[in-house]
């Protein structure tokens, strides 16, 4: 069996989790349940950085121990990640004395391989990032670039890591492995900093009250990053060389934010070279979380109020929403209003709906799943994309494009919802069409198994709804067409994605484009901006219904994504109601409302319009809400 370990960086605990930490912790989270899906043993870490000056600062602010803090500070990490539904199989502690002894013995190693030894250090020392800043970085104002916060000047004996004699070594570990630090980008960037030279680092801090001490000299504290870089091995038992070490070293992937990836992808190797140990497979640093375009900051008060989104949209919206958005090694904006419009679009719409129309249908149709007895046009087409999407999303994983993958299993979604407007299963109910009905209806719910196996290292809640509302009792995890049993009850289904309404609401509405400037007319010809003052959206019929005592007119309720509408159009003699559920239309939404046979109207549906009248739609779904120009 192949085995899988991923990391996230063992997160300083002096301060509460906050929406970047979870970030990277819900990445590493989609791994490992990718990997266990695919039924690669697992092992995936995450946990707590302790020993920092900022955690003792911290706990003397609070009048506590630093050790006293740092258990009080442990649980409030345990507590977000199991709101997250994050499936760590460790959650670990530096404060551990597995990991003292193993950092300790590590350090031996490095002692006893000649790579350590004793000098004198000044320099400019930045408390937040735990590092020097070297003279290339100084400013006049003695800031640090990073933290934008006063640098110390640092003046004392220290131990020192001969990092400058692996210079060479990285370089060509970096160019004869073209993977081992993702994205490219940041590749790129290690290695101009790597060839400009590297100097050796201290590896030491005298009589720091709080930290490991050497293991030869107990003057001296282990230097936070060395400590809290063998996290990775020592958690796994690297101090008896355990079988658990022995299986899951070296890490496959090592997951974090960009600020840390020099770190992991310079410090950490020579470490591990110097120490004759294999090196982890991948560096993969991804981009930052912004607020409205700013970093985040404590200080100044910027932050992403996850708790308010999680509470009002659930923990998968959250998941989903941070990893379809941003493309993982890049910035990206957290915007509510975006989060919003995802979840109305992609989850409840796309997905929600297409799941509740299936299961809507079987119930009034069947007694059970039926069987696919009576094959049809586009099967074929639909078992040929669900192997595809589970070929395609591989790739994108194995590319860390998370969005790229979410996006993969979307038009998977959109095309099922297509198969069932293009059979227009709902008409077959009669008895010469019952058998096509249910196949049809199979195959959809077939789609929607391999869906929720697909998305449940995304969003796994949504996944095991998924399954119990088809009548799986057990989740069943083969991504493989043709495995749903056919005589299963399925339950009424419970909208897996309820409408939300908030304020947001408001916001997420499309911003009305600014109002165009007068042009002269003639009379034939609309102006640009005339023709652009009309709002066109892409909605979907719910309800249609004849208006007593007007055969040609046929009262419709529509969703614009954003809101409903009730809306009256002239099309009773070419369409039934029944045909019309479920349909993708384009609307007129800023017509003035009008009332036709006491009837109200928020809008038109557009048609072509000759001897017959045929509705316009686009060529493949789009998002409600979505504006045609
Ligand atoms: O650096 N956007 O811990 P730390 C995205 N203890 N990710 C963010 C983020 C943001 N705005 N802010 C933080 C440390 N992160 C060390 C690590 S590992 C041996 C030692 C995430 O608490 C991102 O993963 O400062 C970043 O690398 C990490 O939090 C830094 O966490």
């Amino acid at each position: 069996m192949s085995t899988f370990y991923v990391t996230t960086p063992i997160y300083y605990p002096n301060g509460e989790p906050h929406a970047g930490t979870a970030y990277t912790t819900i990445a590493a989270d989609v791994l490992a349940r990718y990997h266990r899906l695919k039924g690669d043993e697992v092992f995936f870490l995450t946990g707590v950085d302790e020993h920092a000056a900022n955690v003792y600062d911290a706990a003397k602010d609070m009048g506590l121990s630093p050790q006293a803090y740092c258990d009080k500070m442990a649980p409030a990490f345990i507590k977000l990640w199991e709101r997250l539904n994050i499936s760590h199989d460790i959650f670990f502690r530096t404060t551990s004395d597995l990991h003292k002894r193993g950092a300790q013995k590590f350090l031996n190693v490095l002692y006893d391989n000649g790579d350590v030894y004793k000098g004198k250090y000044e320099g400019y020392y930045c408390p937040s990032c735990e590092e020097f800043i070297t003279e290339k970085e100084l400013t006049d104002e003695k800031i640090c670039p990073d933290h934008q916060l006063p640098l110390q000047w640092l003046e004392e004996e220290n131990y020192f890591f001969r990092l400058s004699k692996y210079q060479d070594r990285l370089l060509t570990h970096i160019h004869e492995h073209p993977d081992f630090v993702y994205p490219p980008a940041r590749r790129n960037e290690l290695l101009n900093f790597l060839e400009s030279g590297l100097q050796d680092v201290s590896i030491s801090r005298a009589s720091l009250p709080w930290g490991i001490p050497f293991p030869f000299d107990p003057e001296h504290i282990i230097y936070i990053w060395i400590e809290a870089l063998s996290n990775y091995m020592t958690a796994l038992g690297y101090e008896i060389e355990s079988e658990q070490y022995q299986t899951f070293w070296p890490a496959d992937v090592h997951m974090m934010g960009k600020d840390i990836a020099r770190f992991h992808a310079l410090l950490w190797p020579a470490m591990l070279m110097s120490a004759n140990l294999p090196l982890p497979k991948q560096i993969v640093a991804h981009g930052w979380l912004t607020k409205d375009g700013e970093a985040l900051s404590k200080t100044r008060g910027i932050f992403i109020d996850m708790d308010m989104d999680i509470t009002t949209y659930g923990v998968d919206a959250f998941r989903y929403y941070l990893l379809r958005e941003f493309s993982f090694g890049n910035d990206g904006d957290y915007r509510p209003t975006r989060l919003h419009a995802r979840y109305n679009a992609d989850l409840a719409n796309d997905l929600g709906n297409l799941l509740n129309r299936v299961l809507g249908l079987v119930n009034k149709n069947f007694e059970a799943i039926p069987a696919p007895t009576t094959p049809g046009e586009f099967d074929d087409e639909i078992k040929e994309m669900a192997q595809a999407t589970v070929d395609k999303l591989d790739e994108h994983i194995k590319a860390f494009a998370f969005d790229a993958a979410l996006e993969t299993i979307w038009e998977f979604v959109r095309r099922i919802n297509r198969y069932i407007q293009q059979t227009q299963v709902w008409t077959l109910a009669k008895p010469e069409t019952k058998p096509r009905m249910g196949t049809v209806l199979y195959n959809s719910l077939e789609a929607l198994r391999l869906i929720s196996v697909l998305i449940s290292p995304f969003i796994p809640e949504t996944a095991e709804k998924i399954q119990k509302q088809i009548g799986l009792s057990e989740f069943d995890t083969t991504a493989e067409w043709g495995r749903l049993p056919a005589d299963l009850t399925v339950s009424r289904g419970e909208p897996i994605f309820p409408r939300v309404d908030t304020k947001h609401q408001k916001q997420a509405q499309p911003k009305k484009t600014a109002k165009p400037k007068q042009q002269k007319k003639t009379t034939d010809l609309v102006s640009f901006a005339d023709f652009q003052k009309l709002d066109l959206r892409v909605a979907r019929v719910l309800t249609a219904e004849p208006i007593e005592g007007a055969d040609r007119l046929l009262k419709l309720q529509v969703d614009l994504g954003t809101e409903k509408r009730q809306v009256v159009a002239g099309i009773a003699e070419h369409y039934t109601p029944e045909t019309l559920v479920g349909k993708q239309v384009i609307i007129v939404a800023n017509l003035e409302p009008a009332t036709i046979r006491n009837v109200e109207s928020h809008g038109m549906i557009l048609a072509g319009s000759g001897d017959a009248v045929v509705l316009a739609t686009l060529e493949t779904e789009m998002p409600l809400g979505t504006q045609v120009k």
